[in-house]
Order: structure tokens, then sequence, then C-alpha cells
């Protein structure tokens, strides 16, 4: 695709637009950028573009600036009624998305991963076998670095591995992922898409111009994914948490099974992931797929596998203390939350909640408690609150600091237990930010002695 000389609209001032305007400019379009927000609310972007010769409107829509243009580019985040995209698909003007524009550019080979949940983590999980593995990768897209970044610059990594959401996927033309993953599917963004259907083949679009030789990774627990695999035109492997599919990868009695080309080929314990649920489990498999097909050696990925805690501060694993294991879920900072990540465990679980009260609804999370919960310790400001609305529900004790709390529930805990820090709070009344709180929970951790240690010294 030639830019230069071309009249360029991109819509949309945030990560995505910045990336694809400079780009653009730096290829020799025309570029004008619109954002419907007005400048004194995007100072920053604004100042990130100084110096470059771009056109930008900003405090409105104005559909007349679709006029006379080659090409529009829309963020993700900009909806398909957005008066300007309408405008232009009036006059026939093409819209691309700007992974589509980027892609356009690319000459490395991709891994792509979308689904409703899990996208994040499979993205960065994939990467950092890969990495571990010895071989160079971007990893970018919805996880927050724009491909139209990367295509810039000298393109010396081994793989792309990007996160795509269905609005990156819904305007794609010539997109190809050599490896193709689908988690999973659930409602979401209907306030975007016009129903749930048009967001299924959104997300669908990811194996579009796939090719024989490729791969496409499927849940074969989702009997919508398992209808599609008949019509793609890529190799399909399958992931379950439910058996071992025939191709693909699957559990059986605490061990992960490999099948390929009809035959058992290689076997991973379960242990080596230190992500907690059987979400998480498809999350490792549908990434270990993507990575063999990368070329990585079996016993790289599992020492990558184990190594790897998940996301900072969202259900990430802190560490082991004689049996005990730390979660740090510090992002979890409301109820609903705190509910999801105690979805996550089947062993019994310590909760610490507490921080700066948001004014929380507790008592939902009741059930959730009762179900999973062996003890609860609240520390902080909102600790009485808390107290007040759900202590006692289960053992209770409260801590004034976060890191007391630690303390208080490693003292309470059994080997096979679980330390969760997920606090339904905000952090302020102790610290700097969620991130600052989940630091010094993993500090607190890292300085909790082994109980046998103790034992011999005393
Ligand atoms: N804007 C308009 N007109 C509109 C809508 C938005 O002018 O009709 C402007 C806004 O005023 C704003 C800009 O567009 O200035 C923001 O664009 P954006 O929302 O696309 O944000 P970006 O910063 O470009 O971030 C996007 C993704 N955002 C969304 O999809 C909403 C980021 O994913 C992604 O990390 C980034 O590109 C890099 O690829 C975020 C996200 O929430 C994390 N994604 C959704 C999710 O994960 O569920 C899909």
């Amino acid at each position: 695709m030639e830019l230069k000389g071309r009249n360029i609209l991109v819509i949309g001032l945030g990560k995505t637009g910045i990336a694809a305007a400079r780009f653009a400019v730096e290829r020799g379009a025309s570029v004008t950028v619109a954002d419907e927000k007005p400048a004194s609310e995007l100072r920053e972007a604004i100042g990130s573009l100084t110096g470059l010769p771009l056109r930008l409107f900003t405090g409105g829509a104005d559909p007349a600036l679709a006029a006379g243009r080659d090409l529009v580019v829309p963020s993700p985040g900009v909806p398909p009624f957005n008066p300007l995209i309408l405008e232009a698909e009036r006059r026939g003007i093409p819209v691309v998305s700007e992974t589509e524009l980027a892609f356009r550019f690319l000459r490395v080979p991709v891994i792509a991963i979308t689904g409703t949940n899990g996208k994040t983590t499979v993205t960065a999980l994939v990467g950092h076998i890969l990495g571990k593995a010895g071989k160079r990768a971007f990893v970018g897209g919805n996880i927050g670095n724009p491909l139209a970044g990367y295509v810039g610059g000298p393109q010396d990594d081994d793989w792309a591995v990007l996160e795509l959401s269905s609005f990156q996927l819904q305007r794609i033309e010539t997109f190809r992922a050599r490896v193709a993953v689908l988690l999973n599917r659930a409602p979401d963004h209907l306030d975007y898409h016009a129903d749930y259907a048009e967001y299924c083949r959104a997300k669908e679009r990811i194996f579009e111009n796939q090719q024989p030789g490729d791969l496409a990774v499927l849940n074969a627990d989702e009997p919508g994914s398992v209808a599609l695999a008949g019509r793609l035109k890529a190799r399909v492997a399958f992931f379950s948490s439910t058996g071992v599919p025939g191709e693909g990868m699957g559990l059986r009695e605490g061990t992960i099974v490999c099948r390929a080309g009809g035959r058992e080929v290689e076997t991973y314990p379960l242990s080596m992931i230190r992500l907690p649920g059987r979400h998480n489990a498809e999350n490792v498999m549908a990434a270990v797929m993507a990575a063999r097909y990368a070329g990585c050696a079996p016993g790289a990925i599992a020492g990558a596998v184990e190594s790897f805690r998940g996301l900072a501060h969202r259900i990430e694993f802190a560490g082991e203390k004689s049996g005990v294991a730390f979660y740090d879920d510090s992002k979890g900072t409301n109820v609903s939350a705190v509910a999801r990540a105690l979805e996550a465990f089947e062993a019994p679980v310590i909760l610490l909640l507490g921080g700066r009260d948001k004014n929380g609804d507790f008592e939902t999370l009741e059930p959730f408690i009762r179900r999973r919960v062996k003890a609860l310790v609240l520390f902080g400001e909102a600790r009485g609150r808390i107290g007040e609305r759900i202590g006692g529900v289960v053992k209770t004790e409260t801590a004034v600091t976060m890191g007391e709390a630690v303390r208080t529930a490693y003292a309470g805990a059994a080997p096979g237990d679980v330390v969760l820090l997920s606090p339904g709070c905000a952090s302020f009344d102790e610290f700097r930010s969620y991130a600052h709180r989940g630091d010094v929970f993993k500090e607190t951790v890292d300085r909790l002695e082994d109980r046998e240690t103790a034992a011999r010294r005393n």
C-alpha cells in the first residue's frame, strides 16, 4: 500500500490515533486527525504530535471532514455509528482499522489472540514463552501497544504477538494471522456492536485470511466454536478443560495432554500453571499451542509457563511459603472484582479486604465468602464498615495496615490454603495507588519466613 500523497483521516486521538497518524505522516501521507473531545482535554496527546505536519480538528465530528479523503482510520473506541464513519461509507471511502493499516506494512508473522475474557493474559503469556525460548517477539495490539507504532521501526522480531479486540477485527481486510486464537465468547460491548451475533462475527474475522498451513486455535467446550471449525481454511486445534480433544490440548487426571497428527505427542504437568482457576488452564493451553507452532521446545515452554505469574496485580501469583500460596489482586478495587477473584480458587481462601471505602456493597459477597473463604482479615480505613456488613460470616480478624493483615493471614493459614489480597477498596488510605499496594504486598510476602526455617531457628 502506498501512503505517499494519500489523504487520510484518522478518528480519535488516543494511543491508536497518535500511532496511526504519526506512521502515516512518516510515510508521506497528508493526515487529518479528528477527535470529539475539546483540545483542553487532549493537551498531552496534541503535545505528542508537536512538529508533525498534520491538521487537527477537536471538539466535534463534523461529517464534512470525511469529504475528499482516500482512507479513513477510526480508533477502536469509535463506534460504527460515528457520523464521520457513516459519511465516509456513504461516499464509498474505504474505512479500515489501525490493525489493518499497520498490517499492510508488517513483515513479521503474526500470532493473534482474541476472545471475550483472558486475551490479555494469553497475549502476555505467548510473548513470555517466546522470550524464554530465545525468540524475539513484539507484543502489542489491544494490550496497549498499537501495531502502527511498530511497523515504522526496524521490525527485527521473529513474531508479532497481537491481542485483538472485536473493534480492531471488525475493520480488517487483508490481515492474516499465522496462528489465530479465539478463546471464548460471551456478550460484551453491546453498546458498540449492533447485537451479539455481530460481535461474534467480528471475532471470527481473526481466521478470515488464514491459509492451509496456518493454525486456528479454538475452544472445544464452546459449541459455537466447534461449529465454526468446519468453515476454516487453516488447520484447527482445540483446547479443552473437560477432556482431551482429538487434535490439540486437554486435561487428563492432573496432566495436560497434547495431541497432534492424531496421536499423543507430549504431556505437561498441570502443576506448572501458577495462575488459579480452570479458565487459566484454558488460557495456558491456548498459549502453549501458539508457542509450539512458533517452534518453541516443550522443555522451554514448561519452564516459561511455570515462571509466568500473570498480569501484575490481577490475581498475580505472589509466592509460596510453607505450602501457603499468596495472590496479589490489588487491582480488585470493587466488590464485583473480589467475587470474580474468589471464583478462580478451589482451595480454601483467606481473604484480605480493606483500604479506602468506596461505599462498596459488601453484602453481595456473602454467598462467595460462604462458598470459598475460610477466614477474613479486614484492614485499613474500611475495616470497621466491612466488619459491620459481613464480619462474622466466617472467622474474621482485623488489622490496621495491609502488612499486618498479611502476617495475620499467614499465622492462621494451613498448607494448601490461599491468601488472597483482593481488597474491594481503593488504596489511598495507605498507598499511592493499587500498584503500590500490590508491590508492598509482594514485598511483605517475600519477607515472610518459611515455618521450617523459623522452627529450626527456635
Ligand atoms: N473518540 C472520538 N469519537 C468517538 C469515540 C472516541 O473522537 O466516537 C476519541 C476519544 O475522544 C479519545 C479517542 O477517540 O480521545 C480514544 O480512542 P480509543 O477509545 O480507541 O482509545 P485508544 O487510546 O486508541 O485505545 C485503543 C483501545 N481502546 C478501546 O478499544 C476502547 C485500547 O484498549 C488499546 O489498548 C489501544 O487502542 C491500543 O491498541 C483498551 C480497551 O478497553 C484497553 N479495549 C477493550 C477491551 O479490552 O475490552 C476493547
